[in-house]
């Protein structure tokens, strides 16, 4: 009996790890808050049609770039980058913008980042992985 339990509760960590560790999908919901982007691994597949919730959490105006494959921003978002984004939405303190984007056909990881002056320097950074 008390085996059988056991068997139970390691099948459900292992069953809650693979939901966190959340393989490609076309559903993404990303928190933004003073000052962090959540969760910083984003994966998607490629190609498709993703349907994103971006949730501001924060007190402050955020935003949710994806640079252009094989950009990085550096040290700091500026002007010229906003040239370079692949996509983006800005979202008020306390909103929750409902949108979608089609996911590059290009594998590999894009650099996720929030371009207000000093977010990216407090930790507002990440990627999304595009998967074949
Ligand atoms: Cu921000």
């Amino acid at each position: 009996m008390l085996k059988k339990r056991i068997y139970q509760f390691i099948w459900v960590l292992v069953f809650l790890s693979a939901c966190q560790s959340g393989g490609p999908s076309t559903r993404l919901s990303v928190e933004l808050s003073d000052f962090s982007i959540t969760p910083t691994q984003l994966s998607v597949p490629a190609g498709l049609e993703i349907q994103i919730r971006v949730a501001n959490k924060g007190t402050v105006e955020h935003n949710f770039y994806i640079m252009q494959y094989g950009v990085d921003v550096g040290d700091m978002f500026d002007e010229e980058d906003i040239a370079n984004a692949y996509w983006d939405v800005d979202v008020q303190p306390d909103d929750i913008e409902d949108l979608t984007f089609t996911a590059p056909d290009q594998p590999g990881p894009y650099q996720i980042v929030c371009g207000m002056p000093g977010h990216l320097q407090a930790g507002m950074v990440g990627t999304l992985e595009v998967v074949k």
